[in-house]
């Protein structure tokens, strides 16, 4: 099962829209089952050790979205009324309605990267000093790939340049790696190469890795308590939660390594695209499986263009008013690539005949 059955539509709007294998659906029907709030769900316990292990940390923790799991994060490194430096386009300033700020009493300093990534020198200056009136600075968050910078990857050099800096300050390191194996995917790297120099990062299990639902947060063991305890609090404490981490285990053991077709998929529909007039992508931020598109040559906003799309059968995110964003995932194959390829040079040519 990869979209809904009988579907002609090709839906690139997020890689959180893929379905569950059989194998994935057969796994939830036999998990071995407990009350995960008394930890006595073996699946749930099996899958956070893998996890764990697979991450290089000492422990794990299994939460139903990513949303949450950052959001436990933040609060797991921080104290209420702490500072934390981000990059301006992350998931956690953008798409989390603001619960750094309204739940965990968080202060976001952001800044500009550059790709997504963050240059050192910027976080160095943007820490703020030891000073009666200043709110301290505790928490620096990346986040890989970088889905607002088009899927890019923050490279395990760049992560061990901003360590030192978090290390010379006394702060944490924090990744969101909602899509941490698309990266470890494209570097041909083990993912540890990623996790060594954070203190701690959470990935998500239902993006490209095509789980229903669930994310997990890794670390050392007493983050994880910690983790554990605000999980709770916020009401994401679940008790036969083996049925989410079922799939989790078959994700780990059998979903990473496709990653790469996703990969290639995007890159043909990425170059494809830059053949069509009126339309401009970045080559160099199609790094992984997400491919922005600016449609300005067209003189058309984003909006227009999905609309023209969707009559096509086609389904595409908005990213910002001229950026529109495509995601490739399981389900979808070269076929649909080429199918999508025709479907949007025909709108384009469509929207430069109006012009
Ligand atoms: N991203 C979604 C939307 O929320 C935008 C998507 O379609 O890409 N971190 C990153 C980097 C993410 O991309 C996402 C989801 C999350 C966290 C949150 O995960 P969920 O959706 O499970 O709360």
């Amino acid at each position: 099962m990869t979209q809904a059955r009988g579907s002609n539509i090709i839906d690139l709007r997020s890689d959180t829209v893929t379905l569950p294998t059989e194998e994935m659906l057969e796994a939830i029907r036999n998990a071995e089952l407990g009350d995960d709030v008394y930890r006595e769900d073996p699946t749930v316990n099996r899958l956070e050790e893998m996890a764990a292990k697979k991450m290089g940390k000492e422990a794990a923790l299994l939460v139903p979205s990513g949303t949450m799991a950052n959001l436990v994060s933040l609060m797991s490194n921080t104290k209420r009324g702490d500072c934390v430096i981000l990059e301006a386009e992350s998931h956690i300033y953008w798409y989390e309605v603001g619960g750094l700020s309204a739940i965990a009493g968080l202060i976001p300093w952001p800044i500009r990267g550059h790709m997504g990534a963050l240059d050192p020198q910027d976080v160095e200056a943007a820490i703020r000093p030891k000073n009666i009136h200043f709110p301290e600075t505790t928490l620096v968050c990346i986040e890989n790939t970088h889905n607002r910078a088009g899927g890019t990857i923050i490279t395990p050099q760049q992560i061990e340049a901003l360590s030192r800096v978090t290390k010379k300050y006394g702060l944490k390191l924090y990744m969101d790696g909602a899509r941490i194996f698309n990266a470890a995917v494209a570097l041909k790297v083990d993912v540890r190469e990623f996790t060594r120099h954070v203190d701690n990062l959470m990935f998500c299990l239902s993006k490209g890795l095509s789980c229903p639902i669930g994310s997990v947060i890794v670390g050392d063991s007493e983050f994880i308590e910690r983790a554990r305890k605000i999980r709770k609090m916020l009401g994401g404490g679940m008790r036969q939660a083996g049925i989410i981490a079922a799939p989790g285990i078959i994700a780990l053991e059998k979903m990473i390594d496709r990653l790469e077709e996703d990969h290639r998929n995007a890159r043909l529909l990425a170059e494809g695209i830059t053949k069509i007039d009126g339309l401009y992508v970045d080559l160099r931020r199609v790094q992984t499986n997400i491919v922005l598109i600016d449609v300005s040559g067209l003189g058309v906003n984003s909006e227009t263009f999905i609309a023209k799309l969707r009559e096509r059968g086609l389904l595409a995110s908005n990213h910002s008013k001229t950026i529109v964003r495509m995601v490739t995932h399981r389900g979808i194959e070269k076929e649909h690539i080429e199918r999508a390829l025709t479907i949007i040079e025909e709108v384009a040519k469509e929207l430069r005949v109006k012009r």
